[in-house]
């Protein structure tokens, strides 16, 4: 039974999975990983790395790059002219998180629609691509994100791919997938990673979110995409040199850590009823991973300070939404302890 006092000097963290720390085990991989200069394309790593992710994923070609947002915006790069619209969902990281990237670095609009726990559906996108008038700006690309999260970790159901996929083809549009956490959709609905990137042009996958790698991301696609994609990584300074260190952690992260995201999905499921039962509001509709959205009748910001006063972190995401995310470093024990402090924040003991 854990003691609140017990917890004092304890540290929780929930306001991400980037804040995952790498394993002694990842730790002794990337130490003894056989590296050399990637940007003569000679480690052999990244060169293993990028392999075993084409593999994964049935593409061509895959690149990796440090960040995910890096990822993201060389694809919207390499996908797109300046003057271009991409079509996305409104609570997208793209639109939202990113700096205002796809502007400054493609010189493109975004169009985001307003879609349902972050989906957006054919017929929704359809009326909004634009016909050839000279007065528009030509559509390019539509771009997801699965599993989506300021939707609360939802899963963006494949049908939904499949029809978006059918009119971009008839429109002659590009798809791209933020799936930084595609991982976790994977383990969720059993669907393979290969069989999700089949009908989408160009998908970034992160590393360093659920499976803990401390650093990276890859972005693969067609041959020729990743070739235009690797050009953009050097402009804007993601050559790195000898990274296959990175690239162990990721390799090991794809081998140990993928199958136990299962355990984060079902702490997150069971932080999520416990905060219903509190009476806070929780779209547990939206939490099939490992983000649980809540909204309090509180001050967010207030309710997090408060929180970290006690040693658990959370993000306030909103005056009145807080974000928590489980990971690899919050065991059934940490998440007790959570539980037990949030409860008291809410009442007082
Ligand atoms: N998301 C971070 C913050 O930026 C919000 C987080 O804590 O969740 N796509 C998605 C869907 C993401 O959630 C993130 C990171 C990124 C891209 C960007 O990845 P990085 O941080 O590697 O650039």
């Amino acid at each position: 039974m854990i003691k609140l006092e017990s917890i004092k000097n304890m540290r929780i963290d929930l306001r991400s999975d980037t804040v995952t720390l790498p394993t002694p085990e990842m730790r002794r991989y990337m130490a003894s990983a056989p590296v050399g200069d990637d940007v003569f394309g000679e480690d052999p790593t990244i060169n293993e790395l990028q392999q075993r992710i084409c593999q994964l994923t049935g593409k061509e070609a895959a690149l990796f790059v440090p960040s995910g947002t890096m990822s993201n915006q060389i694809a919207i790069k390499a996908h797109t002219q300046p003057g271009d619209e991409v079509i996305c969902e409104y609570g997208c990281h793209i639109f939202n998180f990113e700096g205002g990237a796809p502007a400054m670095l493609s010189g493109v609009q975004l169009h985001p629609l307003k879609g349902e726990r972050g989906v957006i559906t054919a017929d929704q996108v359809k009326p909004v691509i634009r016909s050839s008038d000279h007065h528009n700006p030509r559509t390019a690309l539509i771009e997801i994100e699965n599993t989506h999260n300021r939707a609360g970790g939802a899963i963006f159901p494949f049908e939904h791919i499949m029809n978006l996929r059918r009119l971009a083809d008839e429109y002659s549009l590009r798809m791209h997938l933020d799936g930084a956490r595609l991982w976790n959709a994977h383990i969720a609905t059993g669907i393979a990673i290969v069989d999700w990137c089949r009908p989408i042009d160009s998908i970034s996958l992160c590393f360093s979110k659920g499976l803990g790698a401390p650093v990276g991301s890859i972005l693969c696609g067609g041959a020729e995409f990743i070739e235009r994609a690797h050009r953009y990584r050097k402009m804007v300074g993601g050559g790195m040199r000898q990274a296959g260190v990175l690239a162990a952690a990721a390799l090991y992260a794809v081998e140990h850590h993928v199958q136990r995201l299962e355990e984060d999905h079902r702490r997150a499921r069971e932080l999520a009823e416990f905060l219903v039962n509190l009476g806070v509001s929780v779209d547990l509709t939206a939490t099939q991973t490992n983000i649980v959205i809540a909204d309090l009748p509180l001050n967010a910001a207030k309710f997090c300070r408060q929180l970290a006063d006690a040693g658990i972190l959370a993000l306030p995401i909103s005056t009145t939404r807080v974000r928590f995310v489980t990971h690899l470093n919050v065991g059934d024990e940490e998440l007790e302890s959570a539980k037990l402090v949030i409860k008291k924040v809410i009442f007082g003991k």
